[in-house]
C-alpha cells in the first residue's frame, strides 16, 4: 500500500514521514528545493509475532506500507496538473493530508478548504484535456458522460470521491489517479500541549460535513520520542499524556479508511501477512501471493487465526474440524490463515 503525504509548506509533513519510518529527512530548511522523500515500514501485527513463535520459519514477513513525503509544488505552493510531483501524487493509494495546527496563528479549517480545492483544481484540468481530446477523437459516449458528470462536480468544488460510480466508470476512471478521489485522512498536527487529545469534536464535525475521516496528533513531539532508545519511549509518552504511539494510531486509522484487512500464510519457510480489500474472494487472494496460483486455484484451507492459537497447531485445528476448505469465491476475512492448492 502506497501512501502520499501532502500538506502545505512547514505544515509537518516531514516531520510526521520521520517518525512514521524512523527515517531521518530534513525537516524545515525551506530555503532550497526540497525533494520527495520515500521510506517504507512494517504494519507491526502482534499476530504475526505469534504465529512465528509457533512454526519457527526461516523468514517471518510483515505487511508493509510505502511512505512518500512530497514537497509542496512549485511556485505560490499550488498544485499544477502537469507538474511532475502531482503526476507522482496520482500513483499513491491514499492520501494523508497533513494541516499544521501548532502555530498561534493557524488556520485549520482554511488550510483543509485550500487543500481541497487544489485537489479538485488539478483534478479539473486533467478532466477538461481529456474532454477536449475526445471532441476531436471518434465518439465515446460512456466516457463522455462520465467526464461531464465529474466536470461538472468539481466546478461545484465537490470532490469525486463524494460520487458513486458503477463498475465501468471505476474502470474507465482508473486510469487517471483523480486526487480528489483518493481516499484521505486528515492529520491535524497539533503542539505538544495538546499532545494525546482526541480531535477536537467542532474539526472532527467539519471533517464528517465533507465526509472525511480526522486523526490528531502532536508530530514533533511524538518524534523526538519515536527517536528515543525503546526503553525510554513508553516513559516519555505517558509523561505527555499519549496512551498509542500516532503511528500505531496512524496505521489502524489507514486500514480502516482503506477497508483493509490481513490474511496470513503459515509454514516451516515463512510466516507472512497479506493485505487485501474486505470483501475479496479466495482466488484473488491468492493472487497477491502469485498469479500463477491465482489462474491454477483449486481450494483454500482455511483455519481462522483464533482457533489456530487455542489449538495450537494444523494438525490439532484438522483433528477439530477447523480446518476448512473453501472454493475461489470465498471472501476471505482478516486473520484467516490460508494454504492454496493449485495446479498450473
Ligand atoms: N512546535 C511545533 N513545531 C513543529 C511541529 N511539527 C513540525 N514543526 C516544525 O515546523 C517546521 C516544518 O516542519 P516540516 O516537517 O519540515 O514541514 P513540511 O514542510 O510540511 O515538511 C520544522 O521546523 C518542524 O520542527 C509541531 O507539532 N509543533
Ligand atoms: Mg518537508
Amino acid at each position: 500500500m502506497k501512501i502520499g503525504l501532502i500538506g502545505h509548506r512547514g505544515a509537518g509533513k516531514t516531520t510526521i514521514f520521520n517518525m512514521l519510518t524512523g527515517l531521518r529527512a530534513q525537516v524545515g530548511g525551506f530555503g532550497g528545493k526540497e525533494e520527495v522523500h520515500l521510506g517504507v515500514i512494517k504494519v507491526p501485527d502482534a499476530r504475526i509475532g505469534k504465529l512465528s513463535q509457533i512454526y519457527k520459519p526461516k523468514k517471518t514477513t510483515y505487511a508493509e506500507i510505502r511512505f512518500t513525503d512530497f514537497p509542496p509544488t512549485q511556485g505560490e505552493d499550488n498544485l499544477k496538473s502537469n507538474n511532475t510531483v502531482v503526476s507522482q501524487m496520482r500513483e499513491v493509494d491514499a492520501i494523508a493530508l497533513v494541516i499544521g495546527d501548532f502555530e498561534a496563528d493557524a488556520k485549520p479549517l482554511k488550510d483543509l478548504n485550500d487543500l481541497l480545492t487544489e485537489m479538485i483544481l488539478a483534478d479539473l484540468t486533467v478532466v477538461e484535456n481529456r474532454r477536449s481530446r475526445l471532441k476531436k477523437e471518434k465518439a465515446r459516449p460512456l466516457e463522455e458522460n462520465l467526464l461531464e458528470r465529474c466536470s461538472i462536480a468539481l466546478e461545484n468544488e465537490e470532490s469525486l470521491r463524494n460520487l458513486a460510480f458503477n463498475p465501468d466508470e471505476e474502470g474507465l476512471l482508473a486510469g487517471f489517479g483523480f486526487l480528489s478521489r483518493k481516499p484521505l485522512l486528515v492529520l491535524l498536527n497539533q503542539p505538544e500541549g495538546k499532545a494525546g487529545q482526541a480531535l477536537d469534536a467542532a474539526y472532527l464535525k467539519e471533517l464528517k460535513r465533507r465526509g472525511l475521516d480526522g486523526l490528531a496528533l502532536a508530530a514533533k513531539a511524538e518524534t523526538e520520542i519515536a527517536q528515543l532508545d525503546e526503553a525510554d519511549r513508553a516513559t516519555f509518552l505517558k509523561e505527555i499524556g499519549i496512551d498509542e504511539p500516532a503511528r500505531d494510531r496512524f496505521i489502524r486509522a489507514s486500514y480502516s479508511l482503506l477497508d483493509l484487512i490481513s490474511f496470513f500464510t503459515a509454514g516451516d519457510d515463512e510466516v507472512r501477512a497479506w493485505t487485501i480489500t474486505q470483501g475479496t474472494v479466495a482466488r484473488k487472494a491468492a493472487g497477491k501471493i502469485h498469479s500463477d496460483i491465482e489462474r491454477g486455484f483449486i481450494r483454500a484451507e482455511v483455519i481462522a487465526y483464533e482457533d489456530f492459537i487455542v489449538l495450537g497447531s494444523e494438525a490439532k485445528c484438522k483433528e477439530a474440524g477447523k480446518l476448512r476448505l473453501e472454493g475461489k469465491d470465498y471472501v476471505v476475512k482478516d486473520a484467516d490463515i490460508a494454504h492454496f492448492r493449485f495446479a498450473v
